[in-house]
C-alpha cells in the first residue's frame, strides 16, 4: 500500500512534465493493480481529505429524515450537538461537532488498523454513519434541548443494518455538557436507567437551584447540573462513577453528598499516580459491573496541555495517552451510547491538539462499541 501511495503521489504532483515511473506495472496493490500509468483504484475513490468532512470520512446519512422517507441503516450513528449557551465560561463549544469532524480528517474506515489490537474497528461488522447534527435553536435553550430530545428519539429508533442488533447506538459530538442530557433521555427509552462513567474535571450534579444561582428553572438547567437533573429523571443508576475530578467544589459538605445522593462515585485526577491507568480500569469496572453503560467525556478531563479548546479549563488533568489507554481497557463493557463534548475550537492552536485529541477519543468509544454489540 506504501508504494501505491508513493505512485499517486508522484502521478498528481508532477505538472506537465514526463512522467517516470519505477517498473510497477501489475504490482497488486491492496487496492487493486496499479497500472503503467500509476493509477489505480485509490486515485480517485479513496476520499481522505478529499469529500465533504464527516467523522473519520465515514459515509453521511440524513439521520434526522422525515419519517417514511427511506434512509441507509446503519448500526452505530455519529451526531453532532452544537449547543454552547449553557456553559458556565467560555463559549464556543456549538462549534464542536465540525471541530472533531475536523480532527478526524486523517482517519480513514480502509486504514485504521490499531497498533495495539491489529484490528480496524471501522471496517467490522458495524455499519458506521456520520448523521451531520441535529438543527439547535441558539436563542432558546429549552426549546434547543427539546430539539436535541427529539433528534435522539428519531436517530435510535431508526432500523439497524445488523437484524441481530436493533437499536442503533449513538455517539455525540458536543456540545456544551448539557447536551448529554437528551442523549441520556435518548438510551432511556431503549435501556432503562445505565450506569454513567463520566470523565470530567467538574462533578456536574450541582443543585439547580444552587448553580444558576436559583434565577429561574431556565438558568439551573446547564453545563454544571445537568447530572443532577438526570438522577431526578430516574435516567441514571446509582452505580455511576466519575473519572479525572479535580475543579474546586462550590460547597463543602453539600456537594459531594448530593454527588453521592445523584449515584456517583469519584475518582479523582490524581489517584492515577497512586493506582495508575490499571487501577483506574478496575475501579471502574467494579462499578458498573452488570449493568448497561454510558461514557460521556467531557474533554476539560485532559490537562489543559493536552485539550486547551474547552470551555471551563482545569490544570493538572490526564494526558491524552492516559485517557485513551483508560478508555480502550473498557473493552467488554456493554456501552449503549456515549459522547465527546465540551470542545470548544476557537480556543484551539494552529496544531489543533483538542480536535485531534477529542477525535481520537471518539475512535476509542466506537472501538468499544464494536467489539461489544448489545441487544436491549
Ligand atoms: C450491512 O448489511 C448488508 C446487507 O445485509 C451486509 O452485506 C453488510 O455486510 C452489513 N454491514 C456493513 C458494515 O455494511
Ligand atoms: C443502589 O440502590 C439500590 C436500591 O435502592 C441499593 O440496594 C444499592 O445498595 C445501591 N447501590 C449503590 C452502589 O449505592
Ligand atoms: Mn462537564
Amino acid at each position: 500500500m506504501y508504494t501505491a501511495l508513493c505512485l499517486a503521489a508522484l502521478a498528481t504532483t508532477t505538472l506537465g512534465r514526463e512522467i517516470v515511473f519505477p517498473p510497477v506495472s501489475g504490482y497488486q496493490s491492496p487496492l487493486g493493480d496499479v497500472a503503467a500509468d500509476g493509477m489505480n483504484d485509490m486515485n480517485l475513490f479513496e476520499p481522505q481529505f478529499a469529500g465533504l468532512t464527516t467523522f473519520a470520512n465515514l459515509p453521511y446519512v440524513h439521520c434526522l429524515a422525515q419519517e417514511g422517507t427511506e434512509i441507509e441503516k446503519f448500526d452505530i450513528g455519529i451526531l453532532g450537538a452544537p449547543f454552547d449557551t449553557a456553559v458556565s465560561a467560555r463559549p464556543g463549544a456549538r462549534f464542536g461537532p465540525d471541530g472533531i469532524r475536523q480532527g478526524s480528517r486523517r482517519m480513514h474506515s480502509q486504514f485504521a488498523y490499531s497498533i495495539y489490537t491489529g484490528r480496524n474497528s471501522f471496517g467490522e461488522w458495524a455499519k458506521i454513519v456520520d448523521c451531520g447534527s441535529a438543527p439547535m435553536t441558539f436563542f432558546d435553550n429549552t426549546i434547543a434541548l427539546k430539539q436535541l430530545d427529539k433528534a435522539h428519539e428519531i436517530v435510535s429508533s431508526r432500523p439497524t443494518n445488523s437484524s441481530e442488533y436493533p437499536v442503533p447506538r449513538i455517539i455525540t459530538l458536543g456540545g456544551d455538557h448539557t447536551t448529554t442530557l437528551p442523549a441520556l433521555r435518548g438510551t432511556f427509552k431503549h435501556w432503562g436507567p445505565v450506569s454513567v462513567i463520566h470523565f470530567d474535571s467538574h462533578i456536574d450534579t450541582w443543585n439547580p437551584d444552587r448553580l444558576g444561582g436559583g434565577v429561574s428553572h431556565y438558568a439551573g438547567v446547564n453545563h454544571g447540573t445537568f447530572l443532577h437533573i438526570a438522577h431526578e429523571e430516574g435516567l441514571i443508576r446509582n452505580t455511576s462513577i466519575h473519572a479525572g475530578i479535580r475543579a474546586p467544589v462550590v460547597n463543602k459538605h453539600a456537594d459531594l453528598r448530593n454527588d453521592k445522593r445523584c449515584g456517583f462515585d469519584l475518582i479523582t485526577a490524581r489517584e492515577i499516580d497512586k493506582i495508575g491507568v490499571d487501577g483506574i480500569v478496575q475501579k471502574l469496572k467494579e462499578r458498573v459491573a452488570g449493568s448497561k453503560v454510558y461514557i460521556t467525556v467531557d474533554i476539560d478531563v485532559l490537562d489543559p496541555a493536552h485539550a486547551p479548546a474547552t470551555g471551563t479549563a482545569e490544570v493538572g488533568g490526564w494526558t491524552t495517552r492516559e485517557l485513551l489507554s483508560i478508555l480502550d481497557a473498557l473493552d467488554g463493557l456493554e456501552v449503549i451510547g456515549a459522547d465527546v463534548v465540551e470542545v470548544a475550537p476557537i480556543y484551539d492552536n494552529p496544531g489543533e491538539t483538542t480536535l485531534l485529541a477529542a477525535a481520537e477519543v471518539v475512535h476509542s468509544l466506537v472501538t468499544l462499541m464494536v467489539n461489544t454489540p448489545v441487544k436491549p
